[in-house]
């Protein structure tokens, strides 16, 4: 086998297709016969992060921990696929300074950005969660009184082409096409 473990790091705003591109990117990997594995925001706080909340110092744990896992299974070669909203840059850099620190090949990380606008995934807001914050009833809510800080060293960005979203299976290409070529090198 000729894999080479990695993360693949989604961020962006809640409702922006994380989760999506994690599901479909997975898919397409496994459908091309490679090892992959999702670690979703969402997912790590029902369990691994039960005990985190979403305060700043929350969220950088939320992160650190799911980027310390995210690193094993790199290094049992998995591309390991991270959705979290991430939304501040000290924390994703950590974790690139973290996964980039060994004597692996340089692009051990690859940062996935869901360049969408607040009004499209605040128009999407499938769980109501956009509408509890607007109302004031969630307090730091992420993009409505919590700052998202978008990331400025991004191998990939996700964005809509003249008003329309990429499909799931278009955006897992863009990734799939970027780690093919980051591969073959
Ligand atoms: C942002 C929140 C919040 C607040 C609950 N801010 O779209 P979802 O609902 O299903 O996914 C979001 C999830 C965010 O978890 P992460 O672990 O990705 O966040 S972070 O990286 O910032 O640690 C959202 C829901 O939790 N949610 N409260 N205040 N999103």
């Amino acid at each position: 086998i000729d894999q080479q473990g990695c993360v693949v790091w989604i961020t962006g705003l809640s409702g922006s297709g994380k989760s999506t591109l994690a599901c479909s990117l997975n898919r397409e990997l496994h459908s091309r016969g490679k090892l992959s594995y999702v670690l979703d925001g969402d997912n790590v706080r029902h369990g691994l992060n039960k005990n985190l909340g979403f305060s700043p110092e929350d969220r950088t744990e939320n992160i650190r921990r799911v980027g310390e896992v995210a690193k094993l299974f790199a290094d049992a070669g998995f591309i390991c696929i991270a959705s979290l909203i991430s939304p501040y840059r000290k924390d994703r850099d950590a974790c690139r300074a973290m996964l980039s620190d060994r004597n692996f090949i340089e692009a051990m990380l690859l940062s996935v950005f869901m360049n969408m606008p607040l009004e499209v995934c605040e128009g999407r807001d499938s769980k109501g969660l956009y509408k509890l914050a607007r109302a004031g009833k969630i307090k730091g809510f992420t993009g409505i009184d919590d700052p998202y800080e978008p990331p400025m060293n991004c191998e990939i960005k996700i964005e809509q082409k003249n008003g329309v979203c990429p499909t799931p299976y278009d955006m897992a290409l863009q990734v799939v096409a970027y780690l093919d070529q980051t591969n073959s090198k």
